[in-house]
């Protein structure tokens, strides 16, 4: 699209270009420049025009537009088809249409606010708009579905180490899908998958991070990386960052499988070594959270010293 290539054109120039040069490179007259320059200037970018001189971009939105999201991303696949959203109920919806309409692996799905974000069992994801990243993504995994517990640890694993990549905040893993940063949730993961019983068709992974919400965009017992760190956060780098660790995760996991992704996920998380009672239905069981095995379970080791496995549940640590 030309107002993306004018757009390209403003960032590739530190300084002023005119808008005959940039009317020249594109074959456009520089009344279609002045035109698309308005259309960026109403979609936030900061442009002055200075007589003799030209344009020049001052400053970017802080929006998550596809454009800016592939603007020097360096993956193969991963989020290289972006369907951005303003607002939108649930992005786990959209990107499992997309999927059974056999969208490529690696088709990405964001909204900058969601009014029936989702968390597991149906709960709730609280997304109020421009302050979280909310995303979904397709994978084409070859893998039978019982396997694909993994690639919900993978996720987590590579969000943990995008945030610590972009923000240096300690930020950690609590089984199985909670990003946790000074005692509270700071994000989550969500897998879905649609499968027969020996194939895994695709699965969406979703994921939700608090990046710049303040204390009022939050729920109790929930943080965001803003209030951690004291400073805004860029979420078009951020969300790079984690394309770019999905990616590097997920190509592992297809050389390697999921020794090294558990390996990782071990060192990050909060849960291991720790007294738990995890949750589920409505009964629970209490013990020495032990190991996390391949498919994502956890391992937990009773008083008596029975060793047990928990495939799902919510994780409460004991004190
Ligand atoms: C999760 O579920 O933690 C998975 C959340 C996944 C959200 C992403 S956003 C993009 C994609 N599209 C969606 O619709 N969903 C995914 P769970 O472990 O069930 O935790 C849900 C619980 O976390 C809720 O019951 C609240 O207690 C709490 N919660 C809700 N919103 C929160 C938020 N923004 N920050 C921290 N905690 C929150």
């Amino acid at each position: 699209m030309t107002v993306e290539k004018i757009l390209y054109i403003l960032k590739e120039n530190a300084s002023y270009i005119s808008g005959e040069e940039i009317s020249r490179v594109l074959g456009i007259s520089r009344a279609a420049v002045w035109k698309y320059i308005g259309q960026l200037k109403r979609l936030g970018y900061e442009i002055v025009a200075v007589p003799h001189l030209g344009y020049q971009l001052r400053g970017i939105p802080d929006r998550l537009f596809p454009h800016e999201v592939l603007y020097r991303l360096n993956t193969k696949f991963i989020g290289k088809n972006i369907y951005y959203f303003d607002t939108l109920d649930s992005t786990m919806d959209v990107a499992t249409k997309l999927g059974l309409e056999g969208k490529e692996e690696g088709t990405l799905v964001v909204a900058e606010r969601q009014t029936r974000g989702r968390g597991r069992l149906g709960r709730k994801w609280f997304s109020p708009k421009y302050k979280g990243i909310y995303l979904s993504l397709i994978l084409r995994p070859k893998i039978p579905p019982q396997k694909a517990g993994c690639l919900t640890l993978l996720a987590a694993v590579s969000t943990v180490e995008a945030v610590k990549k972009v923000t240096d905040l300690d930020i950690q893993i609590k089984w199985p899908n909670d990003l946790i940063l000074s005692y509270k949730k700071v994000g989550g993961i969500l897998t879905e998958i649609n499968a027969e019983t020996d194939e895994t068709h695709f699965m969406v992974i979703g994921i939700g991070i608090n990046v710049n919400n303040e204390k009022k965009d939050l729920i109790s017992g929930a943080t965001s990386l803003k209030q951690e760190r004291k400073e805004e956060v860029n979420r078009i780098l951020l969300l790079q960052e984690l394309l770019w660790q999905i990616e590097k995760n997920y190509l592992l996991f297809h050389k390697e499988g999921a020794h090294p992704i558990i390996e990782k996920w071990r060192l990050l998380s909060i849960t291991l070594g720790k007294r738990v009672k995890v949750y589920f239905q409505k009964n629970y069981l209490e013990g020495e959270a032990v190991d996390i095995d391949s498919d994502g379970s956890l391992i937990l080791k009773n008083n008596s010293g029975l060793i047990q496995k928990v495939i799902c549940g919510d994780v409460f640590h004991c004190r």
